[in-house]
């Protein structure tokens, strides 16, 4: 069974970080919302959810991916870019502590988990404005014990690897070709996002569902026919206001084998 770890909006998600979005009013009560919809079909889809409560003075803590990376065998706490995010990590290493053994990385690596993307033993690291080499090094020491191969990916022009590519499926990659290079990911089939919805190519996949954004029509109905009858069924959720604040679906959530 899966289990989830989520985090309830902050009251002060209004003074979130923003890299590559300009500042828009973001109604709170709405996001709060659409936060407890998202967690609903988490729980549609199998999981065992612990919800943490709302860090009103961490306006980015709902977007607890980046603040952890759990693997079948051990889960590493980042040391997030943002210097604002790194109080974050002391709830989520407790809330992390009683499924794994924990690794912390220190300075002056920084990691945020949203660059991080795993596809079986194969790790890929986005180096990008919140991710460094130190991390990624450290990450190796951690993992090559248990066979994990770590590879860094350029990012530029975006904010996280996984705005530019997440799994759908076992197999399939859901891409943003003009962002990342799908031959970086050698032989895995490939579902390119709408020119048009250059921000769709973030999805969370959980057993027999994916969870996808509502606002992504176009790159939703390329989705679909890739799934044909996979018996992988797409749930639309509407994130309109995490998305204001530069969040999408992967980042609301830390998903584990229980
Ligand atoms: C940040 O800039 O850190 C937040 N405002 C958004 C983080 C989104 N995280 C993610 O997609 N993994």
């Amino acid at each position: 069974m899966a289990f989830a770890i989520t985090r309830a909006v902050s009251p002060s998600m209004a003074d979130c970080e923003l890299t590559h979005l300009a500042r828009q009013p973001i109604d709170i009560a709405l996001a709060d919302l659409q936060h407890q919809a998202y967690e609903a079909a988490l729980i549609d889809l199998g999981c065992r959810l612990q919800r943490l409560p709302a860090e009103p003075g961490m306006p980015d803590s709902v977007f607890v991916e980046d603040v952890a990376i759990v693997f079948d065998e051990i889960a590493i706490i980042t040391r997030p870019g943002a210097v604002s995010r790194r109080p974050e990590t002391a709830g989520i290493a407790r809330a992390l502590q009683p499924h794994r053994p924990l690794a912390e990385i220190e300075a002056p690596g920084t990691v945020d988990g949203g660059d991080v993307l795993c596809i079986g033993k194969d790790v890929y690291v986005g180096l990008s404005s919140r991710t460094n080499a130190q991390a990624i090094e450290q990450m190796q020491s951690f993992l090559s014990p248990y066979g994990y191969r770590l590879q860094g990916i350029r990012v530029e022009g975006f904010l996280h690897l996984k705005s530019a590519a997440t799994l759908l499926a076992q197999g399939t990659l859901l891409i943003n070709p003009d962002w990342v290079d799908p031959a970086l990911f050698g032989r895995i089939e490939t579902v390119e996002v709408d020119p048009g919805e250059p921000y769709a190519a973030n999805a969370l996949w959980i057993g027999s569902g994916v969870i996808y954004p509502s606002s992504f029509p176009r790159t939703r109905s390329r989705i679909e026919t890739a799934l044909g009858k996979s018996g992988i069924n797409l749930h639309g959720v509407d994130v309109s206001e995490l998305q204001k604040a530069e969040g999408a679906v992967t980042c609301c959530s830390l998903i584990f084998r229980e």
